[in-house]
């Protein structure tokens, strides 16, 4: 039995260049298109995604779909919309873990075995860094200790704090 936290890894880099089965794209609930992680993922994949995007008439805040990788190594795309910061006290906890929930049970229906995330909702939509590491790592977690699949996950981050705050989570949650 391979343990959860050696089904989890904190890693740097840019997620459009990632081998892996599907990566996450922290979309808005248009699913055409922006700046950060989304538009590098857009710009990597290609104007097919676009097209596909079209078809999928938006998503809600928490929730997944699934698009084809194209011009990306990953095979896949999940985009999933974070929550926008206001504050703390309008649901943003439960509608990010909820990102990172439909995500993999996505994951799980299109027998993905290797996934990566971005830190979603850390960028332009504020959400406080080391809270949502916080989120991230234990809702991954909880996930994994129910299901073989996705068998490993990556969590990217782009910055230093980012990292910073995802292995810290990391260590919180797994007791390392
Ligand atoms: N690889 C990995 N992580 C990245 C990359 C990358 N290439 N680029 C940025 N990040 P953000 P959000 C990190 O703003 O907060 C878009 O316009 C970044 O450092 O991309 O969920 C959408 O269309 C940060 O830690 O997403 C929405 O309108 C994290 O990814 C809105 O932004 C998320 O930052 C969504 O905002």
């Amino acid at each position: 039995m391979v343990r959860i936290s050696d089904r989890i890894t904190v890693i740097q880099g840019d997620i459009v260049k990632l081998e892996v089965d599907a990566v996450v794209n922290a979309a808005n609930s248009t699913l055409l298109g922006g700046g950060g992680v989304d538009g590098a993922i857009h710009r990597a994949a290609g104007q097919e995604l676009l097209e596909e995007c079209k078809g999928l008439k938006g998503c809600a805040t928490g929730e997944a779909k699934i698009t084809k990788g194209y011009f990306l190594p990953a095979k896949w795309i999940i985009h999933t919309v974070g929550p926008v910061w206001q504050g703390g006290q309008k649901g943003e906890d439960s509608l990010l873990a909820s990102c990172y929930r439909k995500s993999l049970e996505l994951a799980r229906e299109y027998t993905i075995k290797t996934i990566a995330f971005p830190a979603i909702s850390t960028g332009a939509y504020n959400f406080p860094s080391e809270r949502a590491a916080g989120i991230a790592v234990s809702e991954i977690a909880k996930f994994l200790q129910g299901n073989g699949l996705p068998e490993k996950v990556f969590l990217v981050c782009f910055n230093k704090e980012t990292c910073r705050n995802l292995q810290e989570a990391f260590s919180g949650v797994f007791e390392v």
